[in-house]
């Protein structure tokens, strides 16, 4: 008779898949993806095609002296000017930990690279934001959206012990 052993197993997956969408793990994105932090690359399509949440990183990739990475405020950002006091970034490999929501911009000080594309503005949601849209109703808290899944879990194991 494997029916314990059936029952458990069901248990376990239910839980899982109920579990899995809160799990949410950290993303690095790579800017660019393979393409990097480079001239003749559209950032505002690329950032539009990402989703970006409070605990992830950016990582900037790009030939040393070539390029480099300065967060600016919205207004540098419009005007691709660069603050003398500006931190630039110059590694080649700039990462940024976007550790809270908001929205963050980012150009290269390199002559007129960001006049020709090098800017990226990127709009960092809160990390509990299942936010397929962003004016979608607030999401509940955290300790009912935990409720909600083990409800699932439950009814999950339920219909399972009914067939
Ligand atoms: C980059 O992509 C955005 C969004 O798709 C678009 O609005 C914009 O015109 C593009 N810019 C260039 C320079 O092609
Ligand atoms: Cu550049």
């Amino acid at each position: 008779m494997a029916s314990k052993q059936m029952l458990l197993l069901a248990v376990a997956v239910a839980v899982a898949v109920a579990f899995l969408p809160a799990l949410d793990a950290a993303t690095e994105h790579w800017v660019g993806d393979d393409k990097g932090w480079t001239l003749g690359f559209n950032y505002t399509a690329w950032a539009q095609s990402k989703q970006f949440k409070v605990g992830d990183t950016l990582v900037f990739k790009y030939n040393k002296p070539s390029h480099t990475v300065v967060e600016v405020s919205g207004a540098d950002f419009a005007a691709c000017s660069t603050p003398e006091a500006a931190k630039v970034m110059a590694t080649g490999r700039d990462q940024v930990a976007l550790d809270s929501p908001g929205r963050r911009w980012f150009v290269c000080s390199v002559g007129a690279h960001c006049l020709n594309g090098m800017k990226v503005r990127i709009d960092v949601l809160a990390a509990d934001d299942n936010a397929v849209s962003p004016v979608a109703p607030p999401p509940s808290g955290h300790a009912s959206n935990v409720q909600a899944r083990l409800a699932q879990a439950v009814l999950a194991v339920a219909a399972l012990l009914v067939l």
